[in-house]
């Protein structure tokens, strides 16, 4: 058994030096959260049972489009990757799964790769399927489209790929798999743009009909990228529509950086929402494009006004609402890991002030058309500094005080440095 990655007694030194501190700041914001009729150790709860999954794929360094920088000591295996998230979950208590993509993370041996993460102390969230890159001899190229191509034996082959991660997926005891294709067309007249989206549903339906019964099907949609002229499933409407037309375990998944600039994405939100088709989230955050920065590093603020609309979702569940939460992030120029546990407390953040919002108020300014009061219950929880919230809900659990301080004092990257092998140059996402 490998056990958790950092020394225990470590953190719970690092907490008695800073546990009094903490609850000096958490006994003030409780009183003045009460004075508002907010129980503090309710949103405490409510954050402590919050998690979202990290992304393998995240936990190495990532590039542009033009290089790669990459740190020594990062990940290249996902025997390496599974050691760094659980290094972040250790730390930060809220990332208890990693949602694998294939077939970068392939091994011959998934219940051992089970296991492997259950010692860490991780399970396993969605499977990712990977048809945008050709593999090393793979018979069809994708270079003209996977789900979506004109030639039926590269449509087959990408279906086959989509029921090939499921079945690691069962091996490995998740219940999801995301699809998103980069396929569409760089010139108009490239391509059909009705006939693609027949192929495209034709296919995914193929591999909607090998899914476990209590399997979701996550549509990921994105604007453009690779594809720079139209792409099959560029937006929520076209995901919505395909997912209503595949069956009831099709849903929706929003990744933040996948929409126009500008976009009201907690509208999108809602509306997927109200449709029952609201499936999952991919957490970044963007200034132009799908940027892939790390959560709330831009924009914290629509941050918030997403967990808005999910803390709503959540008081008017319908159609078994219950979201796959993930991470999808490329650190270029952060060690990933301290990326991860920065943005996890981004995230859990901009819940826990969702979940403070006084929703009696809202509502009832809502009612009276009361604008300004409609705005001011958002925005008096907005305010709300949360950070003494999380790091109780973390050290009540065994998790740290201040993650990144102790990650950095623990050496884990400076002793993974001496312990990896170096990651070659090269460019692209991943
Ligand atoms: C895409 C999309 C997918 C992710 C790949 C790596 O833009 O966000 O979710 O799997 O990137
Ligand atoms: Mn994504
Ligand atoms: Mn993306």
């Amino acid at each position: 058994m490998a056990g958790l990655p950092l020394s225990a007694d470590q953190i719970a030194e690092h907490n008695a030096a800073r546990l009094d501190a903490l609850r000096d700041e958490y006994d003030s914001l409780g009183r003045s959260l009460a004075r508002r009729g907010v129980d503090i150790d309710g949103v405490k709860a409510r954050v402590a049972g919050f998690t979202v999954a990290l992304p393998t794929w995240g936990s190495g360094v990532g590039g542009t489009r033009f290089a790669k920088f990459p740190i020594p000591g990062e990940p290249t295996n996902i025997h390496e990757k599974l050691a760094d998230c659980a290094v972040v979950q250790q730390l930060g208590r809220a990332t208890p799964r990693v949602s694998p993509h294939f077939p970068w993370d392939k091994v011959s041996d998934y219940s051992a790769l089970r296991e492997e993460a259950a010692d860490l102390g991780l399970g396993f969230d969605a499977v990712n399927s990977n048809t945008f890159q050709d593999q090393a001899g793979q018979t069809h190229s994708y270079r003209t489209g996977s789900l979506t191509s004109t030639d039926a034996g590269v449509r087959a082959q990408a279906v086959e790929h989509n029921i090939d991660c499921i079945e690691i997926g069962r091996k490995l005891g998740s219940t999801a798999l995301t699809v998103w294709v980069g396929d569409g067309t760089n010139f108009p007249g490239q391509q059909s743009l009705g006939a693609s989206l027949d192929r495209y549903l034709d296919s995914a339906a193929s591999i909607y009909a090998a899914l476990p019964g209590d399997w979701r099907m996550l549509l990921e949609h994105k604007m453009f990228e690779p594809a720079f002229y139209s792409t099959v499933i560029s937006d929520w409407g076209s995901s919505i529509l395909a997912a209503q037309e595949l069956g009831p375990k099709a849903r929706c998944l929003v990744d933040l950086g996948h929409h126009a600039p500008n976009v009201n994405i907690e509208q999108i939100v809602a509306r997927l929402h109200r449709f029952g088709k609201l499936g999952g989230f991919h957490f970044n955050d963007s200034k132009y494009g799908d940027d892939d920065l790390d959560s709330g590093s831009i924009n914290p603020h629509q941050l918030f006004l997403v967990f808005n609309e999910l803390v709503e979702a959540q008081l008017n569940p319908r159609d078994g609402f219950d979201p796959a939460y993930m991470i999808d992030q490329s650190h270029n120029i952060t060690d990933p890991i301290e990326s991860m546990l920065s943005s996890a407390e981004a995230i859990l953040g901009a819940y826990a002030k969702a979940v403070i919002v006084d929703r009696e108020a809202l509502r009832a300014a809502q009612e009276a058309n009361d604008v300004m009061m409609g705005f001011q219950a958002l925005r008096r929880a907005y305010r709300v500094d949360v950070s003494p919230i999380l790091a109780m809900a973390r050290v009540e659990v065994g998790g740290a005080i201040d993650v990144l301080d102790l990650y950095r004092a623990s050496g884990w990257r400076e002793r993974k440095a001496q312990e990896r092998k170096p990651v070659g140059l090269g460019a692209g996402i991943v």
